[in-house]
């Protein structure tokens, strides 16, 4: 594997709960680059584009309520086999069951507000940071060096 690059979303829980600087904290430690980032509302169509997977199921309306109730953060992250990493850190959808340790784990109440969207593949993450950044606001992870300065 190499380095990619995936999709965050923190839910409008995070911001609520001003927990944005602590799950970011998180991000950079496991070793993500922050290569592009943004404070927005999210449009319904923009919301129903993204979870269009998820179209037929119960929670699907529910789903763009909630993503759309508030300012979400999207960010572009970067570092070696990142789709993968990414979803471990966050843990299981279900915050139940998502172990100790995992952002869902230690943060996240309820399934629908599970706190942060990870892509979940790397067709997945191509799409859905298309979806969310043009390409101009995407900088080069290079630029940042090794996180050591
Ligand atoms: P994940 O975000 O872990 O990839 P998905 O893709 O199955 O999980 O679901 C997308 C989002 O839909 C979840 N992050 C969660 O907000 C919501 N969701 C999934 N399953 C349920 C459910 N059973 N009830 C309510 N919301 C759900």
């Amino acid at each position: 594997m190499s380095v990619e690059r995936t999709l965050a979303l923190l839910k409008p829980g995070v911001l609520e709960r001003r927990i944005v600087g602590e799950i970011l904290g998180r991000l950079e430690r496991k070793g993500f680059a922050i290569v592009a980032l943004k404070l927005m509302r999210i449009s319904r169509s923009l919301a129903e584009t993204h979870y269009a997977e998820h179209r037929e199921k119960p929670f699907y309306g529910p789903l763009c309520d909630y993503m759309t109730s508030g300012p979400v953060v999207a960010m572009t992250l970067e570092r070696k086999d990142a789709v993968e990493v990414l979803r471990s850190l966050v843990g299981a959808t279900d915050p139940d069951k998502a172990l100790p340790g995992t952002i869902r784990g230690d943060y996240g109440v309820a399934t629908r507000e599970n706190i942060v969207h990870a892509s979940d593949s790397a067709s997945s993450a191509r799409r859905e940071i298309g979806l969310f950044f043009r390409a101009e606001e995407i900088v080069s992870g290079d630029a940042q060096g090794d996180g050591t300065r």
